[in-house]
């Protein structure tokens, strides 16, 4: 039997009400439900190919043969579902700076759940691949599906997935990324979050937040009003990095320069009368919220400020697909 070699693509996707915690760490179930906005310019493209005569799985990121540790345990998920036991060679290419708050895991596990699937003969549905992904990376569950998208919490294995809000998106909106470090980040998101559950006298205020924040932004993304669904999402995530500020040991991911382009965004909204709303992950990078009309304004006032710092546009993006 010839082996089947897939290749799939899958974007990232930012998050504007932020998952930050697990219930469940083994099985990656979500303290608090989430939404994001899936993203055009930043993706992965991973080939999976099970073959019985390899001894180990292979893992080539970029072009580098690195650790297949990590890769192992995802496809030893799928082995299981798909009653096989041969390894298998990944050869994957980030289309995203690595580990720099910019949600590279996401897109990884999504377009490695994708073509790891399909590549044992599982045939998975989209709702099914969104389970899947999320038990390599949380974040990853919703970039199964382009636009807006909400990951349901749930409370076990079959109940945490993420549905589509709205995938092909009218709405002529899209992000600014500000790259004000692509180094690998000091604490990786699953060490914060899990601090942050432990030790924060605040979580239990974050997690009842939540139920609000995301009835409200799904209320402004229906009725297209760029200013509360702005809003919201900066002060959802404030109140995520306030979690960070407050936890034993407390931690942070910004940089002078990321408080400096916050304090931009909120002069140039307030005093040049441009809608734009910025957010931030576990990195010190900042995702500016904004609509297309304005990106080019917004880029060349902000590139006049900060010069030294990369700046890119990208509009909302497509979910999964296969490339072959
Ligand atoms: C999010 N982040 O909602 C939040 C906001 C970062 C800040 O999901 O441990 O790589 O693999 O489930 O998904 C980044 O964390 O963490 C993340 P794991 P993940 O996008």
């Amino acid at each position: 039997m010839t082996n089947l070699r897939v290749t799939a693509r899958a974007h990232t996707n930012i998050a504007l009400v932020k998952y930050w915690g697990k219930a469940d760490t083994d099985l990656i179930i979500p303290q608090n439900g989430s939404l994001s906005l899936t993203l055009d310019h930043f993706y992965t493209d991973t080939t999976v190919e099970f073959d019985s005569k390899l001894t180990t799985d292979q893992f080539i990121l970029d072009g580098e043969s690195k650790s297949p540790v990590k890769i192992t345990n995802f496809l030893n998920i799928v082995r299981q579902k798909a009653g096989i036991n041969s390894f298998a060679k990944v050869d994957s290419v980030n289309h995203v700076p690595s580990t720099a708050g910019l949600a590279s895991s996401a897109s990884a596990y999504a377009a490695l759940a994708a073509a790891a699937s399909k590549a044992s003969g599982l045939n998975l549905s989209h709702k099914e691949l969104s389970k899947l992904a999320r038990r390599g990376s949380g974040s990853a569950s919703r970039s199964i599906y382009g636009g807006f998208v909400e990951w349901i919490k749930g409370y076990n294995d079959d109940t945490s997935y993420a549905v589509p809000i709205e995938e092909d998106l009218d709405w002529k909106i899209g992000m600014i990324v500000a790259m004000v470090n692509s180094d690998k980040k000091k604490i990786s998101s699953r060490t914060g979050m899990q601090t942050v559950v432990n030790t924060s006298p605040f979580y239990s205020a974050w997690v009842e937040s939540i139920d609000d924040d995301l009835r409200n932004i799904k209320v402004a993304i229906k009725n297209r009003d760029f200013k509360t669904m702005g809003e919201i999402a900066e002060s959802n995530a404030m109140r995520m990095h306030a979690l960070n500020l407050s936890s034993s040991p407390h931690f942070n991911y910004f940089e002078p320069l990321s408080i400096e382009i916050m304090d931009t965004v909120e002069d140039i909204r307030t005093n040049e009368q441009i809608e734009c709303y910025y957010t931030v992950d576990a990195g010190p990078n900042i995702k500016i919220l904004c609509q297309q009309k304005d990106a080019d304004d917004l880029l060349s006032k902000l590139r006049v400020r900060f010069p030294q710092i990369q700046f890119s546009f990208t509009k909302p993006g497509p979910g999964i697909k296969y490339l072959n």
